[in-house]
Protein backbone atom coordinates (compact mmCIF):
# COMPACT_ATOMS: atom_id res chain seq x y z
CA UNK A 1 0.00 0.00 0.00
CA UNK A 2 1.09 3.75 -1.01
CA UNK A 3 2.09 5.48 1.93
CA UNK A 4 0.49 8.99 2.28
CA UNK A 5 2.78 11.99 3.47
CA UNK A 6 1.54 14.99 5.00
CA UNK A 7 0.48 17.84 2.62
CA UNK A 8 3.25 19.84 1.40
CA UNK A 9 5.99 16.95 2.77
CA UNK A 10 7.60 15.05 -0.09
CA UNK A 11 8.51 11.48 0.76
CA UNK A 12 12.40 11.36 1.74
CA UNK A 13 14.56 10.43 -0.89
CA UNK A 14 15.12 7.13 -0.39
CA UNK A 15 18.71 5.91 0.19
CA UNK A 16 20.77 3.92 -2.28
CA UNK A 17 20.74 0.53 -2.39
CA UNK A 18 23.79 -1.02 -0.64
CA UNK A 19 24.54 2.72 1.32
CA UNK A 20 25.37 1.52 5.25
CA UNK A 21 25.67 4.65 7.62
CA UNK A 22 27.44 2.84 11.04
CA UNK A 23 26.61 5.11 13.08
CA UNK A 24 29.38 4.79 16.05
CA UNK A 25 31.14 2.35 14.94
CA UNK A 26 34.39 3.67 16.99
CA UNK A 27 33.96 4.54 19.81
CA UNK A 28 35.47 7.62 21.33
CA UNK A 29 38.91 5.19 22.48
CA UNK A 30 39.17 3.84 19.14
CA UNK A 31 38.73 7.08 17.90
CA UNK A 32 41.54 8.52 19.64
CA UNK A 33 43.78 5.32 18.63
CA UNK A 34 42.81 5.63 15.07
CA UNK A 35 43.83 9.63 14.87
CA UNK A 36 46.90 8.73 16.49
CA UNK A 37 47.57 6.22 13.74
CA UNK A 38 46.52 9.06 11.16
CA UNK A 39 48.77 11.28 12.86
CA UNK A 40 51.80 9.02 12.44
CA UNK A 41 50.61 8.81 9.16
CA UNK A 42 50.92 12.75 8.15
CA UNK A 43 54.34 12.66 9.56
CA UNK A 44 55.26 10.60 7.35
CA UNK A 45 53.29 11.57 4.58
CA UNK A 46 52.41 15.46 4.98
CA UNK A 47 49.23 16.76 3.93
CA UNK A 48 49.11 18.15 -0.10
CA UNK A 49 46.91 20.55 -1.70
CA UNK A 50 44.99 18.56 -4.65
CA UNK A 51 44.45 20.52 -7.99
CA UNK A 52 41.29 20.08 -10.42
CA UNK A 53 43.05 18.51 -13.69
CA UNK A 54 43.08 21.10 -16.78
CA UNK A 55 42.53 24.34 -14.57
CA UNK A 56 44.49 23.63 -12.30
CA UNK A 57 42.20 24.91 -9.45
CA UNK A 58 43.09 23.96 -6.07
CA UNK A 59 40.07 21.61 -3.81
CA UNK A 60 39.04 22.67 -0.63
CA UNK A 61 40.52 19.88 1.20
CA UNK A 62 44.23 18.84 1.67
CA UNK A 63 44.94 15.51 0.68
CA UNK A 64 47.51 12.10 1.91
CA UNK A 65 47.09 8.85 1.49
CA UNK A 66 47.96 5.45 3.02
CA UNK A 67 48.60 1.97 1.79
CA UNK A 68 49.97 0.52 -1.05
CA UNK A 69 48.46 3.32 -3.40
CA UNK A 70 47.77 6.88 -3.29
CA UNK A 71 44.62 8.65 -4.59
CA UNK A 72 46.19 11.90 -6.34
CA UNK A 73 44.48 14.83 -8.32
CA UNK A 74 46.70 17.37 -10.14
CA UNK A 75 46.93 19.23 -13.99
CA UNK A 76 47.35 15.81 -15.24
CA UNK A 77 43.87 14.24 -14.00
CA UNK A 78 43.58 11.79 -11.31
CA UNK A 79 45.27 8.56 -10.59
CA UNK A 80 46.31 6.25 -8.53
CA UNK A 81 49.95 6.25 -7.72
CA UNK A 82 53.01 4.61 -5.66
CA UNK A 83 54.21 7.74 -4.27
CA UNK A 84 53.70 10.81 -2.32
CA UNK A 85 53.48 13.79 -5.59
CA UNK A 86 55.96 16.16 -3.10
CA UNK A 87 58.03 13.94 -1.35
CA UNK A 88 58.72 11.34 -3.73
CA UNK A 89 58.37 8.42 -0.95
CA UNK A 90 56.01 5.26 -0.73
CA UNK A 91 52.78 5.47 1.22
CA UNK A 92 53.20 4.61 4.52
CA UNK A 93 51.28 1.57 5.53
CA UNK A 94 47.65 1.08 6.46
CA UNK A 95 47.11 1.23 10.05
CA UNK A 96 45.92 -1.96 11.11
CA UNK A 97 42.78 -0.89 12.68
CA UNK A 98 41.42 0.00 8.87
CA UNK A 99 42.49 -3.21 7.26
CA UNK A 100 40.14 -4.66 10.04
CA UNK A 101 37.31 -2.56 9.30
CA UNK A 102 37.58 -3.06 5.90
CA UNK A 103 37.26 -6.94 6.42
CA UNK A 104 34.53 -6.45 9.23
CA UNK A 105 32.29 -4.47 6.87
CA UNK A 106 32.67 -5.19 3.31
CA UNK A 107 33.74 -9.29 2.95
CA UNK A 108 35.37 -8.70 -0.21
CA UNK A 109 37.80 -11.14 -1.50
CA UNK A 110 40.60 -9.08 -1.84
CA UNK A 111 42.13 -5.88 1.08
CA UNK A 112 41.78 -2.73 0.36
CA UNK A 113 44.93 -1.16 -1.77
CA UNK A 114 44.31 2.61 -1.02
CA UNK A 115 43.31 5.32 1.93
CA UNK A 116 42.74 8.64 1.19
CA UNK A 117 42.87 10.89 3.79
CA UNK A 118 40.77 14.04 3.62
CA UNK A 119 41.26 17.02 5.75
CA UNK A 120 38.54 19.47 6.05
CA UNK A 121 39.41 23.05 7.59
CA UNK A 122 37.13 25.55 7.98
CA UNK A 123 35.06 26.19 4.93
CA UNK A 124 36.61 23.25 3.03
CA UNK A 125 33.90 20.86 1.02
CA UNK A 126 33.65 18.66 -1.16
CA UNK A 127 31.16 18.68 -4.58
CA UNK A 128 28.66 16.30 -5.87
CA UNK A 129 31.18 13.23 -7.14
CA UNK A 130 31.91 9.18 -8.03
CA UNK A 131 34.51 7.33 -7.17
CA UNK A 132 35.50 5.90 -10.48
CA UNK A 133 39.36 6.05 -10.78
CA UNK A 134 39.20 2.60 -9.36
CA UNK A 135 39.29 -0.87 -11.10
CA UNK A 136 37.65 -3.00 -8.87
CA UNK A 137 34.06 -1.35 -8.99
CA UNK A 138 32.22 -4.46 -7.40
CA UNK A 139 34.62 -3.57 -4.37
CA UNK A 140 33.05 -1.01 -1.99
CA UNK A 141 34.12 2.03 -0.63
CA UNK A 142 34.47 2.56 3.14
CA UNK A 143 35.07 5.37 4.89
CA UNK A 144 35.49 6.60 8.24
CA UNK A 145 34.81 10.26 9.64
CA UNK A 146 36.75 11.83 12.47
CA UNK A 147 36.46 15.49 14.37
CA UNK A 148 33.69 17.73 13.26
CA UNK A 149 30.66 16.51 11.82
CA UNK A 150 29.58 16.84 8.64
CA UNK A 151 26.61 17.22 5.86
CA UNK A 152 27.04 14.61 3.58
CA UNK A 153 24.99 14.51 0.19
CA UNK A 154 24.01 11.46 -1.30
CA UNK A 155 22.07 11.00 -4.74
CA UNK A 156 21.42 8.48 -7.87
CA UNK A 157 24.11 7.06 -10.66
CA UNK A 158 23.11 10.10 -12.39
CA UNK A 159 24.39 13.72 -11.32
CA UNK A 160 21.20 15.73 -11.77
CA UNK A 161 18.77 13.60 -9.41
CA UNK A 162 17.59 14.08 -6.01
CA UNK A 163 19.98 13.89 -3.23
CA UNK A 164 19.45 12.97 0.57
CA UNK A 165 21.60 14.47 3.18
CA UNK A 166 22.72 13.56 6.51
CA UNK A 167 25.47 14.75 9.61
CA UNK A 168 27.80 11.80 9.60
CA UNK A 169 29.60 12.38 13.27
CA UNK A 170 32.99 11.58 14.47
CA UNK A 171 33.49 7.68 14.77
CA UNK A 172 30.86 6.98 11.96
CA UNK A 173 31.71 4.70 9.02
CA UNK A 174 30.03 5.17 5.76
CA UNK A 175 29.41 2.14 2.90
CA UNK A 176 29.18 2.47 -0.24
CA UNK A 177 28.19 -0.68 -1.46
CA UNK A 178 26.24 -2.10 -4.17
CA UNK A 179 24.27 0.22 -6.45
CA UNK A 180 25.74 2.99 -3.71
CA UNK A 181 28.80 2.22 -4.80
CA UNK A 182 27.99 4.46 -8.14
CA UNK A 183 25.64 7.26 -6.67
CA UNK A 184 27.14 10.82 -7.00
CA UNK A 185 28.01 11.69 -3.25
CA UNK A 186 29.68 14.77 -1.20
CA UNK A 187 30.25 16.90 1.93
CA UNK A 188 28.08 20.43 1.61
CA UNK A 189 29.74 21.68 4.93
CA UNK A 190 31.37 20.73 8.04
CA UNK A 191 30.49 22.37 11.28
CA UNK A 192 34.21 23.49 11.96
CA UNK A 193 34.85 23.47 15.52
CA UNK A 194 32.37 21.77 17.14
CA UNK A 195 33.56 18.52 18.09
CA UNK A 196 37.63 19.49 19.05
CA UNK A 197 39.04 15.80 18.57
CA UNK A 198 41.90 16.33 15.94
CA UNK A 199 42.66 19.89 18.13
CA UNK A 200 43.73 17.09 21.04
CA UNK A 201 45.82 15.31 19.07
CA UNK A 202 49.47 16.25 17.88
CA UNK A 203 49.95 16.84 14.82
CA UNK A 204 46.10 18.00 13.93
CA UNK A 205 45.93 21.01 16.02
CA UNK A 206 44.35 23.20 13.31
CA UNK A 207 41.41 20.89 13.95
CA UNK A 208 38.44 20.52 11.45
CA UNK A 209 37.39 17.03 10.21
CA UNK A 210 39.60 14.43 8.65
CA UNK A 211 37.85 11.56 6.46
CA UNK A 212 39.19 8.15 5.78
CA UNK A 213 38.59 6.62 2.52
CA UNK A 214 39.64 2.84 1.89
CA UNK A 215 38.93 1.39 -1.57
CA UNK A 216 40.22 -1.34 -3.41
CA UNK A 217 42.24 -0.55 -6.96
CA UNK A 218 42.77 -3.50 -8.87
CA UNK A 219 40.69 -6.40 -9.27
CA UNK A 220 41.32 -8.97 -7.41
CA UNK A 221 43.78 -11.89 -8.85
O1 LIG B 1 34.52 13.20 3.33
C1 LIG B 1 33.64 12.38 3.04
O2 LIG B 1 32.82 11.96 3.86
C2 LIG B 1 33.55 11.87 1.61
C3 LIG B 1 34.87 11.79 0.91
C4 LIG B 1 34.76 11.28 -0.49
O3 LIG B 1 33.69 11.10 -1.01
C5 LIG B 1 35.96 10.97 -1.25
O4 LIG B 1 37.08 11.21 -0.78
O5 LIG B 1 35.83 10.47 -2.39
MN1 LIG C 1 33.87 9.97 -2.91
Amino acid sequence: MAVRQPPGRRAPVPLPDGFLHLAGHFDAAAQRTLLADVAAVIDAAPFFRPTMPRTGQPLSVMMTNCGPLGWVSDRDGYRYQVDHPVTGRRWPTFPAALTQLWSEVTGYAAGPEACLVNWYGEGARMGLHVDADEHAPDAPVVSVSLGDPALFRIGGPARRGRTRSLWLASGDVVVLGGGARHCYHGVDRVRFGENGLLASVPGLAAGGRINLTLRRVTPPG
